[in-house]
């Protein structure tokens, strides 16, 4: 049987981490070296993701008037822009991850130096995009990164997801990557979430979708010997 193992390293950009971030994430920062000891092995490709927003991006309560504009509290309406029957409610955010700003940059304690491949995503302003792959809107799909393209191209058959934020980012960029058809291992240890009360319903969603979730020691001995 093939094993060709992919490491996906999810968001672990400034606004997600303490001290100051705009939508810091509690203990963000603490999952960087974790991440480190995943990034020396000799995973086949290791890729970091960035959301990466315009100013004016529809997830930030910024953009809307009030009374419902309220960063956490809120939430909003979107309309599949190219199929006014499509919709999803999402929640609104404090503005985080602006292009061209310091929230928006990879943590510096990150080995970066590692990564095969950074995939930016969330730049258009019309859509939410948890997912590292695509918008969640599917009739049809609006926005679409280059992360499948590359662990197809390079033949992975399992992909590796940590990173911030667990019940955002994270677990949507998992059921996205099971959905497209590799193997996947979550490394719980690696990861922290927006809203700890939400966690174990997260993880019923990844045990319906096939998804284990692991230690970082456990995606050691995995990796390690190739
Ligand atoms: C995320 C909220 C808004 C994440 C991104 O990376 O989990 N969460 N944008
Ligand atoms: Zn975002």
């Amino acid at each position: 049987m093939t094993f060709k193992p992919a490491l996906v390293i999810v968001d672990v950009q400034e606004d997600f981490c303490p001290p100051h971030g705009s939508l810091a994430v509690q203990e963000g920062r603490d999952i960087v070296p974790a991440l480190n000891e995943l990034l020396s092995l000799p995973f086949a490709v290791k890729i970091a993701t960035k959301d990466f927003h315009p100013p004016d991006h529809i997830s930030f309560a910024s953009n809307h008037p009030p009374p419902d504009n309220k960063p956490f509290a809120s939430m909003y309406t979107i309309t599949n822009p190219l199929n006014p029957e499509e919709t999803q409610q999402t929640r609104l955010w404090p503005d985080h991850c602006v292009q061209g700003t310091k929230g928006a940059e990879l943590v510096p304690e990150l080995h970066v130096s590692k990564v095969h491949h950074i995939v930016e995503k969330g730049q258009d302003k019309r859509v939410e995009m948890y997912s590292a792959f695509a918008d969640p809107f599917t009739n049809p799909n609006v926005s679409r990164s280059k992360l499948a393209q590359i662990l197809h191209d390079e033949g992975i058959t399992d992909v590796y997801v940590a990173g911030l934020a667990a019940d955002y980012c994270v677990k949507f960029t998992a059921l996205d990557a099971r959905k497209e058809g590799f193997r996947t291992w979550v490394v719980g240890e690696a990861t922290r979430p927006v809203d700890p009360g939400s966690m174990p319903e997260v993880h019923q969603e990844y045990q319906k979708a096939k998804i284990s979730v692991i230690d970082k020691d456990e995606a050691v001995r995995m990796v390690k010997d190739l």
